[in-house]
């Protein structure tokens, strides 16, 4: 690891919480925020409260950091106005407020609802325009055309990871294609902060699912090498859902449900 005072947000969700577990033993300084209460912080670790809403949080938040593993925001679809004041004018202030600091890397938390509309037939690997399935998806194309404009206007670093379906374990149809072990979401986080120079780099977070429409080409230089596949879980999948449909928006687009018209 090259950065040792890290700010990871998102730190009490289903992510931020095995993000937690696994940085503090790695980094001096870990400094975890949330909006929702946070337990337990390690001897290395700071706890702050605080809403990414509230563009004036963010200053206090990177202070003293080095790197930022960016998971907080609204994890789902919401209407826009929330949307808008969480993960776009929120993540444009951390940005912000990072660049002032000092900050050299983001790690961000993108996702597979970028490019949601593409359909599950079609491989694709980063280079392909942004198609959104939602709100929740434009503002992940915002925040990885962020990280772009931060990196070309002002040195600032970002891996943006367009993670699939970070699950404990694979469930459905869709998730042979996206499913992201929690083990591989970790090495896709310590690759990020371990790579000597990533510009804005984009890179697919899913296991080695045989199935897989992404194409990690552009990112072989994270060095990334999954080792977990939703391969060992088919047969329970194939046998809980024989038949999948693709008249079901779920079994034809990439970024499944997301894509439904509300
Ligand atoms: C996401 O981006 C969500 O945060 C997560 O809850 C899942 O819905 C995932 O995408 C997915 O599409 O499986």
């Amino acid at each position: 690891m090259i950065y040792n005072r890290i700010l990871l947000t998102g730190a009490a969700g289903l992510l931020g919480t095995e993000l937690r577990k696994r940085l503090t033993p790695k980094v001096k300084f870990l400094r975890s925020t949330d909006i929702a209460s946070m337990a337990d912080a390690a001897p290395n670790e700071e706890l702050v409260q605080a809403d990414l809403g509230d563009i004036s949080a963010a200053k206090n938040l990177v202070r003293d950091i080095e790197a930022i593993v960016h998971f907080g925001g609204i994890s789902k679809d919401a209407d826009f106005e929330s949307i808008h004041r969480v993960n776009i004018a929120g993540f444009h202030s951390l940005y912000e407020a990072a660049r002032s600091a000092g900050v050299k890397r983001v790690v961000f938390s993108s996702s597979v609802h970028a490019i949601g509309f593409y359909d599950q037939t079609q491989t694709i690997d980063s280079g392909v325009p942004a198609r959104p399935d939602s709100n929740y998806g434009v503002a992940k194309a915002f925040g990885e055309n962020l990280a772009q404009l931060f990196w070309d206007k002002h040195g600032l670093e970002t891996v943006s990871l367009r993670i699939g379906s970070c699950e404990a374990k694979p469930s459905t149809r869709r998730h042979l294609l996206t499913w992201l072990s929690f083990d591989d979401m970790w090495q896709l986080v310590e690759r990020s902060l371990t790579v000597p120079r990533v510009g804005h780099t984009i890179i697919y977070g899913a296991s080695n699912n045989r199935a897989s429409f992404w194409d990690n080409r552009f990112a072989s230089h994270i060095g990334y090498r999954p080792k977990d596949s939703a391969d060992d879980y088919q047969d329970d999948i194939f046998a809980a859902d024989p038949q999948p449909s693709r008249e079901d928006v779920v079994n034809r687009l990439q970024g499944g449900i997301f894509a439904k018209q509300a």
